[in-house]
């Protein structure tokens, strides 16, 4: 009974998905073991929230990028809420894991492993199927969901999973990504979607820095005028600022149409 309980509480709060997965099921190689989050951790409660389909489609990436402000801000406050709920009624302890930071930027992971895989649990809780984009689809909301999870105690059983392929191939992500980063099946190339995805992230800041440290004092000055400047420190304070969504946006599969 707690699932369909959870699960009601989520809906009514305004989630647009939500999928349980039992701790075995739950399958990611190169995550960590949940087990060193929440040491009797027994299952993953997965939610999804819609992205705001007018600001996806549109060729303005600041207005994309308030929208998926929107969702993180959002997605994060129900899954206080969540957690709160689960603990209060059910007597037990979860952990919370965000859309996607902080993230450990020790080596080998640099950034570019979360702490919980949302894809693999959001597979394994039933919320969808990987796509050739190697992102998850979702029977009605497509590529367009974006993902949170709470570590449990509870001993609940696994949603049942997408079987059917979701993607139907028309390779119109692959085609369309900037960076060339989805040309190998089953392998983002991190290094080449960042390039583009986010300008002003640390590569960005990397190469600003490595240019400001061999000029003068006042091309020092010069520099900190430049509009490069102003967009990694507007970068400094909203987070990962990214400036392509093209993979979600180009898929056709939706399920509302
Ligand atoms: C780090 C990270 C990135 C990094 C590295 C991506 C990567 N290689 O995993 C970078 C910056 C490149 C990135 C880019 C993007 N990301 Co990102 N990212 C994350 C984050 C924080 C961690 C991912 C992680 O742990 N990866 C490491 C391990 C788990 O991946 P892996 O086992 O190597 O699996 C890879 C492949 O093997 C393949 N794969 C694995 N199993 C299978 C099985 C099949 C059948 C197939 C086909 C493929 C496949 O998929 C992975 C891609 O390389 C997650 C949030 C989270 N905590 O999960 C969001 C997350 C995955 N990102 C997301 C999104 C939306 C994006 C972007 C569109 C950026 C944007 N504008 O929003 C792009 C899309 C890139 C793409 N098409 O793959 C969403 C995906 C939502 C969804 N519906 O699937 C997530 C879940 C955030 C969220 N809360 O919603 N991301
Ligand atoms: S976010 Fe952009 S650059 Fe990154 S994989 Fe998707 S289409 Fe390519
Ligand atoms: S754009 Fe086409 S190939 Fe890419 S994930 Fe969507 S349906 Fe699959």
């Amino acid at each position: 009974m707690s699932k369909e309980n959870i699960r009601k509480y989520g809906l009514d709060l305004g989630i647009d998905a939500v999928g349980f997965t039992s701790i075995e099921d739950y399958r990611s190689e190169r995550s960590p073991d949940p087990r060193t989050i929440l040491p009797d951790v027994k299952s993953i409660v997965v939610f999804g929230h819609r992205m705001i389909d007018g600001a996806l489609d549109s060729k303005n990436m600041r207005v994309a990028m308030m929208a998926r402000m929107g969702v993180m801000d959002t997605s994060k406050s129900h899954l206080y809420l969540m957690a709160r709920f689960i603990e209060d009624r059910y007597k037990t302890k979860t952990a919370t894991v965000l859309s996607s930071y902080p993230l450990d930027m020790e080596a080998p992971t640099l950034g570019l492993i979360g702490d919980v895989s949302l894809r693999h649990a959001a597979v394994s809780a039933g919320l969808g199927a990987f796509g050739r984009h190697n992102l998850v689809i979702h029977p009605r909301y497509g590529s367009r969901l974006s993902f949170t999870a709470l570590l449990t105690e509870l001993p609940l059983t696994s949603d049942p999973p997408v079987t059917e392929d979701l993607c139907n191939f028309c390779n119109l992500c692959v085609e369309s990504c900037p960076g060339r980063a989805l040309d190998t099946e089953k392998r983002t190339e991190d290094l080449k979607c960042l390039r583009v995805s986010q300008p002003y992230g640390i590569g960005g800041a990397f190469g600003y820095i490595r240019r400001f440290i061999g000029k003068s004092p006042e091309e020092q000055q010069a520099m900190l005028k430049e509009p490069r400047f102003m967009s990694l420190y507007q970068a400094s304070f909203i987070g990962f600022h990214y400036h392509c969504f093209n993979c979600i946006a180009v898929c056709p599969i939706d399920g509302r149409k």
